[in-house]
């Protein structure tokens, strides 16, 4: 990966969330366990909820020194200043969304379970492209899973990835020594009893 702009690590990913006070709380709390990215993600809200939130949640993230991806939107990630963006396949050319974002800005691309769609991805000037769901999700659960397979394969051909869904701090070394380089996680740690506790117990998957 190319350290400058990405590192390896637990990879945040915010819950749906309306209330943006209890949002930025909780982003809060769990930036203290030191992730190496987060992204916002919201699939309910109003695009005017989304792009307060993402502003607040940017903001958070900046003072922390976390890299900060906003979901879904390249001119919202443009918008709010973020560090990059993620898509997937329903948020348009992954070619227009590089030339859109520049070349210094992260790009995330979702591939699922298609390694065709990854090699297209890396083609196009992702930065590192994302395979899941890798155990059933709670937060997604009617989406495709994907075989840790697709996590060796990036390895060997040293294509960046993340893995994504169902991830909990129990099933995580698994996807590692795959081959993941980020683990993407919504529930294990937002919905932990301490979400700092639980980004920080990632941190020893990945040592320095
Ligand atoms: N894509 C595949 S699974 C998923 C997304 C966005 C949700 C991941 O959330 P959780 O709670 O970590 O399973
Ligand atoms: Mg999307």
């Amino acid at each position: 990966m190319r350290p400058e702009r990405l590192r390896r690590g637990l990879y945040l990913v915010t819950p749906d969330c309306e209330e943006t006070p209890m949002l930025v709380g909780l982003v809060r709390s769990a930036l203290r366990g030191r992730p190496a990215l987060l992204q916002y993600r919201s699939k309910l809200v109003s695009a005017t909820l989304r792009a307060e939130q993402a502003a607040a949640v940017g903001a958070v993230c900046r003072d922390a020194g976390v890299a900060f991806i906003v979901n879904d939107s390249v001119e919202l990630a443009l918008a709010v200043g973020a560090d990059g963006v993620h898509v997937g396949r329903d948020d348009g050319d992954t070619v227009g969304i590089r030339a859109a974002l520049g070349p210094e800005r992260i790009l995330g691309v979702s591939c699922y379970d298609d390694w065709s769609a990854a090699e297209a991805a890396i083609a196009a000037g992702a930065d590192y492209v994302a395979f899941g769901a890798m155990f059933p999700s709670p937060t997604k659960p009617a989406t495709v899973r994907a075989p840790t397979s697709l996590l060796e394969q990036a390895a060997a051909r040293g294509v960046p990835c993340a893995a994504i869904g169902g991830i909990t701090l129990d099933n995580a070394g698994a996807l590692v020594t795959a081959g993941a380089d980020l683990l993407a996680v919504i529930s294990d740690v937002f919905g932990a009893p301490d979400p700092a506790a639980r980004a920080e117990g990632y941190r020893a998957l990945f040592p320095d």
